[in-house]
């Protein structure tokens, strides 16, 4: 291919559309009462009033004609399925490690790895929180310690590895405690808080070798650890010829193990793991999975759950995939740059987080701009987007004061070959519009608030107005 078309649209889709799903939509008055009653909480707002849902990129990709075809070979046996035995091939081809737990989802993996890793007085080190990470950390008895670089919690940074881990805050944390208090470092790729943000394989080769001199493991969030490949292919010196295949098997021969949620890369509604290199922790994983999954051989999913992310696996590593996937949200990212909005640089790959505290500087943290500006997306435009600010962070546990990180944002996330480019503009429209009449955006004051992850149901009212 050359020329023109080729150049502007290499982004353009590997597929063509089979079976669709059709939208209603609501008026302003409609949006405006549902909101109220959602508690200006997006995760509260029912799914047939969104026009366009892009609360997250979390089990919303559009499967195959081939993951399709997939579930109709399930094999439903309660123990090993052949299911599994094809997801364990896929598995050992693309990522490499030796042992594999099956789980229901992401966190089910965490929690097993929590359980098996982290004792009361532990510190696990990570480049940026994530929330049911953390948390699974916390229960298990530990304190998570932030040692991401600096440029990851400034929105405006253009550093195009933001994912990296700071490895100066790593030895200090580990001088101060003692090696043996760290029993691993929890490594995520593309780092969601931070804006989908990748690490550099030179960082993870550094990386790996101080944890190897300390006696430390390193555990991948590989959640997105696909789309953190094919960023290194883009953006790292010596990677532009290498596949994203060989990247990312390279990536996991870095690391000791993985969480994962399939429910990202691998283009399945439902499923994850937990993938381990060392077989007396395999052993204990997998008993640890017959109290909180289902037997080792299906980890709460069925066999055509299994099935589908097999072959997901395979369509993910495809180039061409990637190609698409990121240059969609780039395309979005770039117009809302053009129309002015204020968005974390540079642009991730599950979606495109707006700088709330820029967009709304009238707004003090503890007035919640980013829940705030989500609410009035959706009342614009029936478009459902996901606060990650200080209502996401939480509190802490020592003080219970909301921890008010830095960058309060809000997640535009575009569900995998789900929705289309003009999809894409009349959501840079939407926002443009907020953007024009931000002065009008009120801030909002919690009237419930749940003790875990307390942005899944919580609920505010606006404050009166100014
Ligand atoms: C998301 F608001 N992510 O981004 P599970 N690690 C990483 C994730 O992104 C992740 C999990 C582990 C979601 C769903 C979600 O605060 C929230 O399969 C990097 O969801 O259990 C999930 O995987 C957990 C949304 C999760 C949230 C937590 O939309």
């Amino acid at each position: 291919m050359s020329g023109i078309v080729a150049e502007k649209r290499s982004w353009a889709e590997p597929y063509k559309i089979k079976s669709v799903e059709l939208l209603r939509m609501t008026t302003r008055a409609e949006r405006e009462s549902i909101i109220a009653e959602a508690g200006h909480n997006t995760f509260l707002i029912k799914s047939r009033d969104v026009y366009i849902d892009l609360l997250t990129d979390s089990g919303t990709a559009a499967m195959s004609d081939r993951q399709w075809a997939g579930m109709m070979v399930g094999d439903e046996a309660y123990a090993g399925s052949e299911n599994y035995y094809n997801l364990e091939a896929a598995f050992h081809e693309h990522y490499g490690y030796r042992y594999l737990v099956p789980t229901h989802q992401g966190r089910g993996a965490e929690n097993i790895l929590s359980q098996l890793l982290v004792k009361p007085g532990d510190y696990v080190p990570g480049n940026m929180y994530f929330t049911t990470t953390r948390l699974h950390q916390e229960r298990a008895g530990g304190t998570f310690v932030d040692v991401i670089v600096d440029e990851a919690h400034d929105p405006n940074s253009e550093h195009p590895f933001k994912g990296d881990v700071d490895i100066g805050k790593l030895d200090r944390l580990v001088r101060q405690v003692g090696a043996q208090r760290v029993p691993y470092i929890s490594l995520e790729a593309n780092v969601n808080m931070a804006g989908g943000q990748p690490f550099s394989m030179s960082n993870l080769r550094e990386l790996h070798g101080y944890c190897q001199t300390h006696g430390i493991l390193v555990m991948l969030d590989g959640t997105r650890v696909i789309e953190n490949a094919y960023f290194i292919k883009e953006r790292e010196p010596g990677y532009a010829s290498k596949s994203v295949k060989s990247i990312l098997r390279e990536i996991c021969d870095l690391t000791d193990g993985a969480t994962v949620s399939a429910k990202k890369d691998l283009l399945v509604n439902i499923g994850g793991f937990l993938a381990l290199n060392d077989e007396e922790l395999f052993k204990q994983a997998q008993n640890l999975a017959v109290i909180y999954e289902g037997l080792h051989t299906y980890g709460g999913l069925a066999g055509r759950d299994m099935e589908a992310m097999a072959q997901g696996l395979r369509e993910a590593v495809m180039e061409t995939h990637q190609a698409a996937r990121i240059g969609q949200v780039r395309y979005l990212g770039e117009k809302l740059q053009s129309a002015g909005v204020p968005i974390v640089k540079p642009i991730g790959s599950h979606g495109v987080f707006i700088d709330a505290a820029a967009f709304l500087p009238h707004l003090d943290r503890d007035e919640y701009p980013a829940q705030a500006l989500a609410a009035a997306i959706y009342v614009e435009a029936g478009i459902r987007a996901m606060e990650r600010g200080n209502v996401s962070a939480g509190r802490d546990p020592q003080t219970g004061d909301n921890r008010r990180p830095n960058l309060e944002l809000v997640r535009l996330t575009i569900p995998r070959r789900v929705y289309t480019q003009a999809h894409m503009d009349v959501t840079a429209e939407c926002i443009a519009r907020v953007h024009a009449q931000r002065d009008k955006v009120g801030g909002l004051r919690m009237t419930y608030e749940p003790e875990y992850l307390r942005f899944f149901q919580a609920r505010f009212e606006p404050i009166a107005a100014r």
